[in-house]
């Protein structure tokens, strides 16, 4: 029988979902997310050496009948691009049923959210965590830690993924390392007005 046709259940630490459960995994190395860093010489002089893993999902996606759930864990490894914290591409979620579950199993990180007219606000992520994410919020999780930050999602699998919208014009808010630890401050190329090229970043 289809394991999806099956219960699923899982110790309380999450880690044994990646090496049990995941049908498919997808790393995220910075060639991936080399537009989304906003210090680009940077992106360019650690491509130069390198191209680091930042992150990886491992993604169970349903393919019964009816509606169902699908499921994957990230790993978001700790690091910094310039002064921005390693962080996932973020994404709108737009279809029926555009809601999602996050909780976090271990590490340190901020789900940084934002309507798609620029109000944003940031949410802390420590082990145990969980956060229901409207679906009418873009999301984006970002490492602020020195380990891994490991967590489950859940969403249902009719959900598009939009991730166009935060590609062109990025999140209003940056997390950047600061002398006094993680900061959040405005993003100074976001591009809110699709229609005066102007305004478009970098
Ligand atoms: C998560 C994300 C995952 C990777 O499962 O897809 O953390 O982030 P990006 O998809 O933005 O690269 C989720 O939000 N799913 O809907
Ligand atoms: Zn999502």
């Amino acid at each position: 029988m289809d394991m999806l046709f099956k219960a699923l259940s899982s110790p309380l630490d999450l880690s044994s979902f990646l090496s049990v459960h995941a049908d498919k995994v997808t790393p995220r190395r910075l060639t991936h997310l080399k537009d989304y860093f906003s210090d680009r010489q940077t992106v360019r002089e650690v491509l130069a050496k390198d191209d680091p893993l930042i992150y990886e999902v491992w993604e169970v996606e349903y393919a019964g009948p009816g509606r169902g759930l699908s499921y994957g864990m990230t790993r978001l490894f700790p690091g910094t691009i310039g002064n921005e914290y390693f962080f996932t591409r973020g994404h709108f979620h737009s279809g029926d049923l555009g809601d999602e579950m996050y909780v976090v199993n271990s590490g340190k990180g901020v789900l940084l959210l934002s309507t798609r007219d620029g109000y944003c606000e940031t949410l802390d992520l420590t082990a145990g965590q969980m956060v229901y994410v409207p679906s009418h919020l873009a999301h984006r999780t970002i490492n602020i830690g020195t380990e891994e930050l490991l967590f489950l999602s859940v969403w249902a699998p009719n959900i598009v993924h939009d991730y166009d919208t935060i590609a062109e014009r990025g999140f209003p808010k940056l997390v950047v390392a600061s002398p006094n630890g993680p900061e959040t401050i405005e993003n100074p190329v976001f591009f809110t007005d699709k229609n005066n090229p102007t305004t478009k970043p970098l």
